[in-house]
């Protein structure tokens, strides 16, 4: 079964470093198994950078341009899906939603449409500027619309922070998911293969 994991997270919390790092770990050391990773950018506007950095990885990389597949563009995205099933039948297909999704109706979405995929979400907060967020009430509550359904969350950019900050926003973040398993990381440095094995443990056997 095709597993299909949704990166969810705030514009600019890392997602797009995120994936390149999860690329390099999911492809490791054997360039054949890059046919079996398929990332699939939803981006609104019309030049994709991350399109063109993600490339690097030699993995495929799809775009979706022009609306939001949490909402707009839902349809295009099974569409897309089923397409991407039927061509290379990969192991992973990694989407990146747009900073402003709900990856939980994504993940509806696709539960409904496509049964021949095993759907998780892992979601990205930015170490940074969480903090600050959670006093604006709309990009709270929008936290948690994004926090919810993740089966992971990775504290992304710990790099900037004090691990004071870290505690903090891990005890900020239990008030919208009480379960997931909560990781700092830094894409910047590098996230180690036992952090993806832990995201996984579920997944990988
Ligand atoms: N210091 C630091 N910067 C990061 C980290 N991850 C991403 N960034 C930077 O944050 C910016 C946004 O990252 P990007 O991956 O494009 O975020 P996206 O919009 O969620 O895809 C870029 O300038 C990245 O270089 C990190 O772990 N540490
Ligand atoms: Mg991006």
């Amino acid at each position: 079964m095709t597993k299909l994991l949704i990166i969810g997270g705030f514009l600019g919390s890392g997602k797009t470093s995120v994936i390149l790092q999860l690329a390099k770990y999911l492809v490791g050391d054997k360039p054949a198994s890059q046919s079996q990773v398929i990332i699939l950018e939803n981006e609104i506007g019309s030049i994709s950078i991350d399109d063109r950095t993600l490339s690097n990885t030699g993995c495929n990389v799809e775009t979706m341009f022009s609306g939001c597949v949490c909402c707009t563009m839902a349809g295009e995205l099974v569409m897309n899906v089923h397409a991407l099933l039927s061509r290379y039948s990969p192991e992973w297909i990694i989407l990146e939603t747009t900073g402003m999704a709900y990856p939980n109706n994504v993940k509806k979405t696709l539960e409904e449409s496509v049964p021949e995929i095993s759907c998780s979400i892992t979601c990205l907060v930015d170490a940074k500027r969480w903090q600050r967020m959670q006093h604006v009430e709309q990009l709270a509550e929008f936290s948690r619309e994004q926090l919810e359904g993740a089966s992971a969350v990775l504290v992304n950019k710990s790099d900037l922070v004090t691990e004071d900050i870290l505690q903090a926003v891990d005890a900020s973040i239990r008030n919208y998911n009480t379960d997931a398993p909560i990781f700092h990381v830094s894409a910047v440095k590098g996230i180690p293969e036992q952090i993806w094995n832990q995201v996984f443990s579920k997944e990988v056997s």
